[in-house]
């Protein structure tokens, strides 16, 4: 895997010692390990083993840096995926919904979360933070037919579909202008329109350098890799010229939904590609109770844990799949907590707006501007604040380099499993749980990171005692979890 680095076995101890002198941030612990494994680069950008992104679904770029700032980088996000920063369609008689910044008119980066300066200040107050930016990067299309077919775009572009002056003309689209409809043919579902959106020839010379020099643009203002919306409907080679092409190593995953035509596996000599099976698996696991099913769970077949971003809902099966998302309340957290803990994939947090029709926008002005977002205002949800949530954000980091260990479920609804001697993690779906388990941490009184964090040296939520022998007696209560790892040893 040429975007990972592969971090060595970080020790509980030496844990603890980076948590307490640093927040966790990609790079932080490198100076602290042994060298990378040889077969890999080693990419200043790309995750750390045990990293963890949210997605600040449409969060505006003034909102996301101070978020950076007061809550992602100090409790241990290494990154986030930013909504598309390039201009877009405005559709001011469908009410903006959220969907038009899918729909490129230019890459000036002037869209309803702000403009170029706003974008550039948020990536640097990030990264100061150690946090990194990843944008979600639309490259396999432009406009669609729709309300509107022509501009102004959010930045005052004029266009038509096929036609962006001085960006692309008619013949920089795929002679195919109709949409995909045989999703059996790879070829239709490369070269035709996914949802009448024009389809760009990525094949060609002249479109490569474009999106190339998008991109090559925001790694300059400092973004550190990018999700690459609709890589199903990008030829993989077309993607991996783009991409060989980008300056430094940016971490890159790919939105590629397995089908009986595609297959992730085409896409992992780029970068990781999304695990749709994961999330599935997970979610309808979860939501059913049966969390003792998830013993070893390893996503889709066709990729390989160092291959797979995973997460419990994205943007669109929020809205279309029957899946839990932050409106199941505290089966999802036990999901999302179940995700980090467990050492499969480069896991995914989502951040949501609150929303009861799929179609609409985020809080915005009467010109479409989205409004400042933050946690105290309900209108947005901020699931990555949610303490089972940020507590096994650190968790996870901690643990990164054990496998899993001391695993125990009771058949049914309830489980736990340990991290070696770095942590150990108990999720219950079913009724109030009190029993012993054994587990491989040192002895010691801990922090429950599932219902607190250490502040000042004392423990905000629950300690527990791990005896001399490993054994942790503990109480958890229906539809909750329980955390602890050496970091928040007291
Ligand atoms: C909107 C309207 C359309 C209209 C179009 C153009 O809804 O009716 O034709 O505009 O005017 C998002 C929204 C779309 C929206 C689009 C553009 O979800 O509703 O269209 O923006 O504004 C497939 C792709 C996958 C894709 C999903 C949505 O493979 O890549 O469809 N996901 C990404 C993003 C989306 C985004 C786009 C791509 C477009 O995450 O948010 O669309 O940039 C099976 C198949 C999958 C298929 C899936 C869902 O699982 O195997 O391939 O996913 O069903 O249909
Ligand atoms: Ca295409």
């Amino acid at each position: 895997m040429k975007h990972r680095t592969i971090l060595w076995p970080v020790s509980g101890l030496l844990a603890a010692t980076v948590l307490a002198a640093t927040p966790l941030a990609y790079g932080t612990s490198s100076t602290d390990t042994p060298p990378t494994a040889s077969s890999v680069s080693s990419p200043s950008t790309a995750p750390t083993e045990g990293a963890v992104m949210a997605h600040m679904f449409q969060w505006p770029w003034d909102s996301v840096a101070r978020e950076c700032t007061d809550f992602l980088g100090p409790n241990g996000y290494d990154g986030v995926q930013v909504s598309p920063p390039q201009e877009h369609v405005v559709l001011q008689g469908e009410g903006f919904p959220w969907w038009q910044d899918y729909q490129p008119v230019s890459y000036q980066l002037d869209s309803r979360r702000g403009d170029r300066s706003d974008f550039s200040e948020m990536v640097a107050t990030c990264n100061e933070a150690g946090v990194d930016i990843y944008v979600d990067a639309v490259l396999n299309h432009m406009t669609g037919s729709g309300s509107v077919e022509s501009g102004p775009g959010s930045a005052g572009s004029e266009f038509e579909k096929y036609s962006y002056p001085g960006i692309y003309e008619n013949s920089d689209f795929s002679e195919c202008r109709a949409d995909i409809s045989n999703w059996d043919d790879p070829d239709e579902i490369r070269n035709c329109e996914l949802l009448s959106l024009a389809d760009l020839r990525t094949g060609e010379e002249g479109v490569r350098s474009t999106l190339t020099g998008y991109l090559n643009d925001l790694i300059d203002l400092g973004v550190a890799g990018f999700r690459i919306d609709a890589a199903k409907h990008v030829p993989p080679q077309d993607l991996e010229a783009i991409v060989s092409r980008l300056d430094g190593d940016p971490y890159v995953f790919q939105e590629v939904i397995e089908d009986s035509a595609i297959s992730p596996a085409e896409y992992t000599g780029t970068g990781e590609a999304t695990d749709f099976a994961y999330s599935e698996e997970l979610s309808g696991t979860v939501r059913d109770g049966s969390l003792a099913q998830l013993k070893g769970i390893n996503g889709t077949e066709a990729l390989n844990s160092d291959q797979a971003t995973v997460f419990v809902d994205n943007h669109d099966t929020q809205r279309n799949d029957p899946t839990l998302t932050y409106k199941d309340g505290d089966p999802y957290n036990v999901a999302t907590a179940f995700m980090l803990a467990h050492p499969y994939g480069t896991p995914k947090v989502m951040s949501s707006f609150d929303f009861e029709d799929p179609e609409s926008g985020p809080p915005a002005a009467s010109n479409g501007m989205t409004s400042p977002a933050n946690c105290e205002d309900e209108d947005w949800v901020c699931e990555h604040r949610q303490q089972p949530v940020a507590g096994m954000v650190e968790f996870r980091s901690v643990a990164a380099g054990s496998g899993v260990t001391d695993w125990w479920d009771n058949g049914n609804d309830q489980v736990a499993f340990g991290r070696g001697e770095n942590g150990f993690a108990v999720f219950n779906r079913g009724a109030d749980l009190s029993r012993t388990f054994q587990t491989s941490l040192p002895e010691g009184t801990y922090c429950d990171v599932a219902s607190g964090s250490v502040v000042d040296g004392r423990c905000t939520g629950e300690t527990y005692e791990i005896d001399t022998g490993g054994v942790l007696s503990a109480s958890v209560a229906s539809d909750s979890v329980l955390g602890l790892h050496v970091g928040t040893r007291l």
